[in-house]
């Protein structure tokens, strides 16, 4: 460990459950029939923010009051095929502006939901209509870009899910959203330390309670003989979660929403960072009695977070073996490394870090100065937005960007409107990687990354460890019409 982490900016995850007898049924969980209010229509499908309760613990203890979408956290699955059009009306019912963001969707760039600079904040009472068609198949979500280090802590988050043309037979299709909650003795968010700079200066907003699909302990029966299509996605506002499931023969089959070669998880484990997904074919073979666990094994722990217990009736009959031969999205993947724009991304500040200046607001300012203004971090020697974009691309010009985390903190950077491709780590030819739309760098740690950039528009790179985007870790580029 390049650090030690003290308590304050780590806390453990602890299960707070007691395990209880019987069987919290989540057979289906987020699983959803695809909802026809989403494919091409002239009504939106009305998508309610507002403030609520869930029941995140046991039975027995007072539920949390969150916010949610439509009353739920994770909020509503939204499911299109590929090619359709998402048409969301976003009703905001907070008491404080938000948006949406289309999390990895290749979107026109008025609905990308980013505030002061795609659109306004809807302000609370309004509504927005997000409307667009979905280029890529694959697992994507949709949180807000208004405080989001705030409204993503308090539960506001969902996936989007665009189905391939042709789905898979014969494999179940189930989705798993992990959060870590910073709850107080009272089951309550700890609101208190919403916006505390020790966070914010150090690894972000760590939780202490791990919830599956909002329950921290998530149980979902399956049949013997099942095969599982599981999409993972870690909604955390900070927390790189390293999961293993503890069943064998597991493949990841789609990183990001994008197809990878497949390949076999290590034990079953798997390390994703804030905002990252991984889909991953399961074939399950329990027997009666038989459980496989969901863990969270970072800092040594295992922390067990959920279960796929035997489902006690007739084992499956699969006619033929299931196939989940996900074809390529329609990428730009015609990389032009010889004529790129070649850009730098130098991350810098934080605690234990060497930042002695940044610009801020068109200022020069001591780490003191920007310590007081809520900034603790840097890219390219800027705290916060920059007034100018990062850079400025033809339509279609190869981007090639060098990034450094010259931090004492793992950050994991998130392009939108684009996906890139991961060329190299730490200066060693990266061939395994898979096109991304957010990539983690640990301490000290470089990667190259290239894209296309091919879609017009302004759009933002930034760190998904929210509050190191809300305390400077944010910036911006433009690719012209
Ligand atoms: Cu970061």
């Amino acid at each position: 460990m390049p650090f030690a982490p003290s308590r304050l900016s780590r806390p453990n995850l602890t299960r707070r459950r007691l395990l209880q007898g019987g069987l919290a049924l989540s057979a289906f969980g987020l699983a959803q029939p695809r909802l026809p209010a989403l494919a091409q229509s002239a009504e939106p499908r009305v998508l309610t923010a507002a403030p609520g309760e869930a029941q995140l613990l046991e039975i027995s203890r007072p539920a949390t009051r969150t916010w949610l979408y439509d009353g739920v956290s994770p909020g509503p699955t939204l499911r299109v095929r590929q090619g359709e059009e998402v048409f969301v009306r976003l009703v905001n019912n907070l008491p404080q502006p938000t948006t949406l963001h289309w999390h990895g969707i290749r979107i026109d760039n008025a609905m990308d939901g980013v505030p002061h600079l795609t659109q306004h904040a809807v302000a609370p009472g309004e509504s927005f209509d997000y409307r667009f068609t979905v280029p890529d198949a694959g697992t994507f979500w949709y949180h807000p870009h208004d405080r989001a280090w705030e409204q993503v802590a308090r539960g506001l988050y969902g996936l989007l899910i665009v189905d391939e043309p042709e789905p898979a037979e014969g494999i179940r299709d189930f989705a798993i959203v992990a959060d870590d909650w910073r709850l107080g003795e009272d089951g309550q968010i700890d609101e208190a330390s919403l916006g505390n700079m020790m966070d914010w200066s150090h690894a972000g907003r760590l939780g202490n309670t791990l919830t599956l699909n909002g329950q921290d302990l998530l149980e979902v029966l399956v049949r013997h003989n099942a095969y599982m299509r599981l999409r993972l996605c870690n909604t955390c506002n900070a927390r790189v979660l390293e999961l293993r499931i503890e069943h064998p023969g597991i493949q990841l089959v789609a990183l990001d929403g994008q197809p990878v070669e497949p390949r076999a998880l290590t034990d079953g484990y798997i390390r994703l960072a804030p905002g990252e997904r991984a889909d991953l074919l399961i074939h399950f073979y329990l027997e009666p009695g038989e459980m496989a666990a969901i863990t969270e094994v970072s800092g040594g722990q295992r922390l067990e977070a959920g279960r796929f217990v035997y489902h006690p009736i007739d084992r499956v009959i699969h006619h033929s073996e299931p196939h989940l031969d996900l074809a390529a999205n329609p990428l730009p993947t015609n990389l032009d490394l010889g004529t790129a724009l070649a850009v730098e991304l130098l991350m810098e500040g934080g605690a234990m870090g060497s930042l002695a200046q940044a610009m801020h607001e068109g200022e020069m300012k001591d780490i003191r100065s920007l310590v007081g203004e809520g900034m603790a971090w840097s890219l390219n020697g800027v705290a916060g937005m920059p007034e100018a974009p990062l850079f400025t691309a033809a339509r279609g010009r190869t981007i090639a960007v060098d990034l450094r985390n010259d931090t004492r903190w793992p950050h994991a950077i998130h392009l939108h409107g684009h996906h890139f491709r991961v060329l190299e780590r730490d200066g060693q030819p990266a061939e395994m990687e898979a096109w991304k739309d957010t990539v983690l760098l640990d301490p000290q740690k470089r990667a190259k990354i290239a894209f296309v950039a091919d879609n017009p528009g302004k759009w933002m790179i930034h760190c998904h460890m929210l509050e190191h985007q809300a305390s400077g870790m944010t910036s911006w580029f433009v690719v012209e019409a």
